[in-house]
């Protein structure tokens, strides 16, 4: 019978091998590869002292376990007794031996939600502590631990004390209650509202874990584009339920609120946030959601912004909308998160101009619960923006930043994009608010502005598809979010080095290989997109694949061409002092850079330039030539990026090295149909010819310009 077992368990351990799904994440806890290593973790962690059993140390617990017995090949056993080589872990209020140690001075600096990892001595005894102030930093410092172990590094000599930077570090999602996920490419929402509360998929259980494991400390689970439905009894018992789940994970639950909720749920005749009814049934409503959920993180809002209700239907500023709901949380500890993504299509200012028009003459008018939660850049998730001036002009108010990880502008699901390089660009960016070095990290980190709230969030690219986020890349961007937010310091490569390690394996050449991959892939995506500072010239509604020619939207700034503006004599869109004055936004340093066109970047020029197609560019070729070049390159790189894909397939398993392999073909194709559609549209008003060294576009523009996509994923309702 034994004998039978065994050979089961090897039969599904080969089969493990050819076959991976991808719902494991980064969380697979495979045998140590390293003999070496192995054996060092296995004389260095022979048992575990692990006292205490509140619900996020069982979790820490089970966690660890569980983790070891894979990486190590066998059970780690507790222990109620100090023992050589073990591992000690708890707070000093429930681990004796933590307590004994002396690390006040490192966990000072560890935090509430911060640990520290020590190799040490207790009683001549080899040790290992993980220790924090709280069960919550516990569990991070766990996971920090099978951290290590999963990218095989020493851990000998451990002296790790590690704290988060940000302090509110969410996923925003934007799932509606009928599960479809706006800007979702991977499958539906996975909040099954319909079997809720009493059936609790695994699946919420496995995503608290992953979130835990990179830091991400809250989750708004409903769409921005509201619906007042889920502030309902019904809803509030579902949501307190997911809220029960992710608690032990160190995880709160914010609502995304609808405005008019007064009136569409609460029988009012208005929303006006000055109303003394208006104000009382918010405050009523808020005070039953923390009867439900006493940890309720607060709300996200977005109001007044592509036909959401907001303040100014009733003449009312966003502060006065803002603090209304802030009034309301304050007493039991919840934040206000108010986006700042608005704009009027009666207005005839530069787009890009109005969330600052809108929102700097209202620094120092918010209430201290909240922050505005700033997109990256001024437009809307394109592949390349400058940072958005708000963040160097609201100093008295704290800004989150808001991210994109669901690829709406970049590709969708099928197109394999490392996005930490976009983050980074925009965290190392220098807003010049207090003089050089004011990046726009210490805006966020709230460093510069000496502000107790800090916040970044990610537009989450989750959905039920087996693997979570479509393309087993988007999982890189999942884990980037979360452990930038930890710590905007950590670079790309870092990141994407450990993802590799944890997602695909150890082995040099495929981290090597995959790394390369990784951080080649965002600039190849602007190349073969919208290279030189180009933006928005994808498809109409749902900004799928190229549509520069694109000019019937009702309003002017949802069609391509108001924001290329090719004509004869060039192509960008004038951004400076003669032309939209959108520079005047940024400090006088930026703006001097930026508005003169030799000394602006290059990868900008179009976004605030219209330059002349012959103009000269630094690579010595005109703009024509650079924009013929830029698209190929893109092209190019992507079938680099396959080459480099097919020279490992002997170290992946074969269900994402096919997948991935697949994709990659997908993306090859598009990215060519972006360049071809682009240039032979471009060519147009250029009139110069796409040089001779290119390959040639393969149909003509008017083939381009006929394809179309009324099912394209993620659009409509
Ligand atoms: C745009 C999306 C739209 C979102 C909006 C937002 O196309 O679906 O509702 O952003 O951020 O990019 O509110």
């Amino acid at each position: 019978m034994k004998k039978i077992l065994c050979l089961c368990l090897f039969f599904f351990s080969v089969l493990a091998v050819s076959a991976d799904d991808g719902y494991r994440l980064w969380l697979r806890y495979e045998l140590v590869s390293s003999a070496k290593l192995l054996a060092n973790y296995r004389s260095a962690i022979t048992s575990i002292h692990f006292p205490g059993t509140s619900p996020s140390l069982n979790a820490a617990k089970d966690e660890l376990q569980m983790g070891l017995e894979g990486l190590l090949g066998k059970k780690v056993s507790l222990q109620n007794n100090t023992a050589f080589n073990q591992l000690v872990i708890g707070t000093a209020k429930s681990n004796a031996v933590i307590a004994a140690l002396s690390l006040s001075q490192q966990l000072t600096k560890a935090g509430d939600e911060g640990f520290v990892i020590v190799t040490s001595k207790q009683d001549q005894k080899n040790i290992i502590a993980i220790a924090a102030n709280t069960d919550v930093g516990v569990l991070h410092g766990v996971f920090h631990f099978l951290r290590l172990l999963q990218t095989q590094q020493n851990i000998q000599n451990l002296s790790i004390t590690s704290a988060p930077k940000i302090k509110y570090r969410l996923l925003n999602h934007w799932d509606n209650l009928n599960r479809f996920v706006e800007r979702g490419y991977a499958g539906f929402s996975i909040w099954n509202w319909h079997t809720l509360p009493g059936y609790i998929d695994q699946r919420y259980i496995d995503y608290a874990r992953a979130n835990a494991s990179i830091g991400i400390n809250g989750a708004v689970i409903t769409n921005v584009n509201a619906n007042a439905l889920i502030l309902t009894k019904e809803y509030l018992e579902k949501v307190a339920a997911l809220a029960d789940v992710f608690r032990p994970y160190g995880i709160k639950i914010y609502l995304t609120g609808r405005f008019s909720a007064p009136i569409e749920i609460g029988k009012l005749k208005t929303a006006d946030p000055l109303n003394a009814d208006v104000k009382q049934w918010w405050k009523n409503k808020i005070d039953e959601i923390y009867t439900y959920i006493p940890d309720f993180g607060g709300f996200l809002i977005k109001a007044n912004s592509e036909g959401q209700p907001g303040p100014q239907d009733y003449k009312r500023s966003h502060a006065d909308g803002a603090n209304m709901f802030a009034e309301a949380l304050a007493p039991h500890g919840g934040i206000v998160m108010w986006r700042s993504f608005v704009y009027n299509n009666e207005s005839p200012e530069d787009r890009l101009k109005q969330a600052y028009t809108e929102f700097k003459p209202l620094d120092g008018k918010f209430n201290k619960n909240v922050a505005i939660q700033v997109k990256n850049g001024p437009l809307d998730f394109q592949p390349r923006e400058p940072f958005s001036p708000l963040f160097g002009a609201m100093p008295k108010t704290p800004l989150f930043m808001e991210y994109q990880l669901t690829q709406e502008y970049l590709g969708f699901s099928t197109h394999l994009v490392y996005m930490a390089p976009l983050f980074k660009e925009v965290l190392n960016a220098d807003t010049y608010e207090k003089g050089k070095g004011s990046t726009v990290a210490k805006v966020l980190d709230g460093s510069l502005g000496g502000h107790a709230l800090s916040g970044m969030a990610g537009v989450s690219n989750i959905g039920n598809d087996i693997n979570w986020t479509g393309h087993p890349f988007g999982q890189s961007n999942w884990y980037t979010l979360g452990r930038l937010a930890w710590d905007h310091e950590i670079s790309s490569a870092q990141i994407a080095n450990e993802w590799i390690r944890q997602t695909f394996g150890n082995s040099r050449q495929l981290v090597d290989t995959v790394e390369k991959i990784m951080l080649s892939s965002r600039e190849a995506m602007v190349n073969y997109m919208t290279p030189l500072g180009l933006h928005h010239i994808m498809g109409y509604g749902h900004h799928y694949g190229p549509a520069p020619w694109f000019d019937k939207a009702s309003r002017a700034d949802w069609n391509p061409v108001y924001f290329h503006k090719a004509d004869s004599i060039g192509i960008g869109f004038d951004r400076t002092e003669k032309g939209t004055n959108y520079l005047s936004q940024y400090a006088p340093e930026l703006k001097k850079l930026y508005e003169n066109i030799n000394t602006c970047p290059e990868e900008y020029l179009l976004w605030f330039h219209h330059v002349a197609w012959d103009h000269r560019m630094k690579s010595g070729r005109t703009l024509w030539n650079e924009i013929c070049y830029r698209y190929n390159v893109g092209v190019v790189s992507v079938r680099l990026m396959q080459k480099q894909w097919n020279s490992i397939e002997k170290q992946v398993d074969k269900q994402r090295f096919n997948q991935v392999k697949m994709l990659l073909a997908v993306q090859e194709k598009e990215a060519v149909w972006w360049r071809n559609s682009c240039l032979l549209y471009f060519q147009t008003f250029s009139k110069m010819p796409i040089p001779s060294s290119y390959e040639k576009p393969d149909h003509t523009l008017e083939y381009y310009k006929d394809l179309s996509f009324p099912l394209a994923p993620g659009n409509g309702r």
